[in-house]
């Protein structure tokens, strides 16, 4: 489907660029490999975001990919690829913004992987066997991004802790109005199944 948007923002001329993301496990689903094949072949605009949260669904990385890093694959269809500490925001922004300028200024394609950790499970009802420790270490204000870009703009002097303050409360408002709204709002009717549906 991204490949399909980048052909059609290129033949547009819009300046579009299509991000695709996925994670470690659809990694190794052949169609991502057709893909990187033909983006390359048409140089699109586009750029492959594969979130390494080291889990798929409930499948730890380990026992699913042969390499520790795979953004290098895409060396093997001549396409660039980075490497971006998928917690820290400002290394993502900085390698999206690389990828974004090549693809802007006809360059083509680029593949990102974030390295990352899904602190949730995949969905709320398949069981995990991960330990408590390995999560909470992930979880801590260490390694959470939003906690962790907060205190670059903390100590940077970018935002003064009552901007920060005055943000969360924004957030949880925003939030809270959102599953108001969700409750409150009646179920779509069976007709709306199809809409916005080819
Ligand atoms: C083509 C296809 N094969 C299998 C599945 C079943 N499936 C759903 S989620 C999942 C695991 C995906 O793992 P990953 O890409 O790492 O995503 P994450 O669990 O990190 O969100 C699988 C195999 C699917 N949805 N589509
Ligand atoms: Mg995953």
């Amino acid at each position: 489907m991204a490949l399909g948007a980048a052909f059609s923002a290129r033949y547009r001329g819009t300046g579009q660029v299509a991000v695709c993301f996925f994670s470690e496990g659809a990694s190794n689903q052949g169609v991502l490999y057709e893909c990187l094949n033909m983006a390359r072949l048409w140089t699109m605009p586009l750029i492959y975001v594969c979130e390494n949260n080291r889990y798929a669904a409930t499948t730890p990385a380990k026992k699913s990919v042969c390499t520790e890093d795979i953004a290098p694959r895409a060396a093997a269809f001549g396409l660039p690829w980075a490497i971006a500490d998928g917690n820290d925001v400002l290394d993502v922004h900085a390698k999206t913004a690389e990828a974004v300028f090549r693809a802007r200024s006809g360059g083509g394609a680029t593949f990102i992987e974030c390295k990352t950790y899904r602190v949730e499970p995949h969905c709320g009802i398949i069981p995990d066997g991960r330990g408590k420790d390995e999560i909470n270490a992930w979880k801590s204000g260490n390694r959470d991004p939003i906690l962790q870009f907060e205190r670059v703009l903390l100590e940077t002097m970018v935002l003064t802790r009552e901007a920060v303050a005055g943000i969360h409360d924004e957030v949880e408002r925003e939030l809270g109005d959102a599953i108001e709204f969700a409750r409150s709002s009646p179920f779509p009717k069976m007709e709306a199944l199809e809409n916005g549906v080819a």
